[in-house]
């Protein structure tokens, strides 16, 4: 929560960690006016700034892409590696078995991550990294001048390409089907929904996917797209409307939160997402019933977006071994050389 502490001659808004919300800005972005991936960018810099979260305790990963581009747009202070195309999971599972106490967050996209990247992706998922996974998907590959991607829907045509023959891959569906520990939609024409999602995804304790459809203006916003502004919104069905309580804050949830049919999650570090009825009740800790609300989905021609999918019980990859208290990568020789009568022992086994 952010407060207004007095500094010398001037008055900043500062968060707990005592940084402005500047703190967590990147470099000025270089991608098209009214990309959703700069949408996605900004509420990456104000839910970071909202949780009081310090950017050097953050590593960024992604692969090749417009949306691959964007880390370099929030979070200067933190540590980064861009990647080669779809293979940013491998690279960011070792970097964060180096140093198991960073938050990861990786940024991908479509053809990133359900193209070239596919088996990466379902490698990542199943191992349960600790870190949040954004795939910007706008349905083409926006880099390379819009050819289609394998989320596009079929029958989408563009004028340089043609039309697409082929059925989509639903990322979601895929991560699930990998046993994904969280899994979330979200439609960058939503930001509150966005970044309140990317507040329950950066408290989650294990790899948290977010799937969220982001428009790419240049080469597939016409009106009829699936991945367009203007489809969006006319054909998105929030699950629930979502609102993430810090831990410290439990007293407004109890207060403020309660009225009308809720569902709560409670996540690793006692943080609570809000999950308040729209329609009908859903239940998030279903896989059946996440399976079953995307299947009608797509059925129906709709956009449902929302928390799918969570499972707070399971560990996290580090979590699996017996790792000491300290990152693996700041262990110095005199940690890693096993004593002399260890090495006797081991020697008298050989041989
Ligand atoms: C090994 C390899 N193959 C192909 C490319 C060319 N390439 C660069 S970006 C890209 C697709 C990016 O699409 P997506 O991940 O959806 O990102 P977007 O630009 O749409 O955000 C491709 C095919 C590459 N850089 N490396
Ligand atoms: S080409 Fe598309 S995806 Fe790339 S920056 Fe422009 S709008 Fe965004
Ligand atoms: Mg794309």
């Amino acid at each position: 929560m952010a407060t207004t502490l007095p500094m010398a001659g001037t008055t900043a808004q500062v968060n707990l960690a005592g940084l402005a919300k500047n703190d967590y800005r990147g470099a000025p972005t270089t991608l098209c006016q009214g990309c959703g991936h700069n949408s996605i960018a900004n509420q990456i810099i104000s839910a970071l700034f909202e949780m009081n979260v310090v950017p050097e305790n953050v590593v960024k990963f992604s692969g090749i892409g417009c949306s691959s581009k964007s880390p370099t747009y929030f979070l200067n202070r933190s540590f980064g590696f861009n990647g080669l195309h779809g293979r940013m999971p491998s690279v960011a599972t070792g970097a964060l078995f180096g140093d198991q106490f960073l938050k990861g967050i990786g940024v991908s996209g479509d053809g990133d991550s359900a193209s070239i990247g596919m088996g990466q992706f379902k490698h990542i998922v199943r191992r349960n990294v600790n870190m949040v996974y954004i795939i910007e998907n706008n349905g083409v590959y926006g880099l390379t001048k819009g050819q289609f991607s394998a989320t596009a829907e079929v029958g989408l045509k563009l004028k340089k390409q043609g039309t697409n023959e082929y059925m989509p891959v639903d990322i979601c569906m895929e991560a699930l089907a990998s046993n994904a520990t969280f899994v979330a939609r979200s439609f960058a024409g939503n930001p509150k929904q966005v970044k309140e999602l990317l507040k329950a995804a950066l408290s989650h304790n294990g790899l948290a996917v977010l799937d969220i459809v982001s428009p790419c203006v240049t080469f597939n916003n016409q009106d009829t797209a699936f991945h367009s502004y203007t489809w969006g919104k006319d054909h998105e069905e929030p699950l629930h409307n979502i609102t993430y309580v810090a831990p410290r804050n439990e007293i407004i949830l109890e207060e403020e939160m309660k009225e009308g049919e809720v569902r709560e999650v409670t996540m690793h570090d006692g943080s609570v997402v809000i999950l308040k009825n729209l329609d009908k009740d859903y239940n998030p800790t279903s896989r059946f019933e996440a399976l079953r609300v995307m299947e009608e989905a797509e059925r129906n021609g709709w956009l449902v977006t929302g928390l799918l999918y969570v499972d707070t019980s399971k560990p996290s990859l580090t979590e699996m071994y017996n790792l000491v208290d300290a990152p693996l990568n700041r262990l110095g020789d005199a940690d890693l050389r096993p004593a002399p009568d260890m090495m006797d022992k081991v020697n008298a086994l050989m041989f």
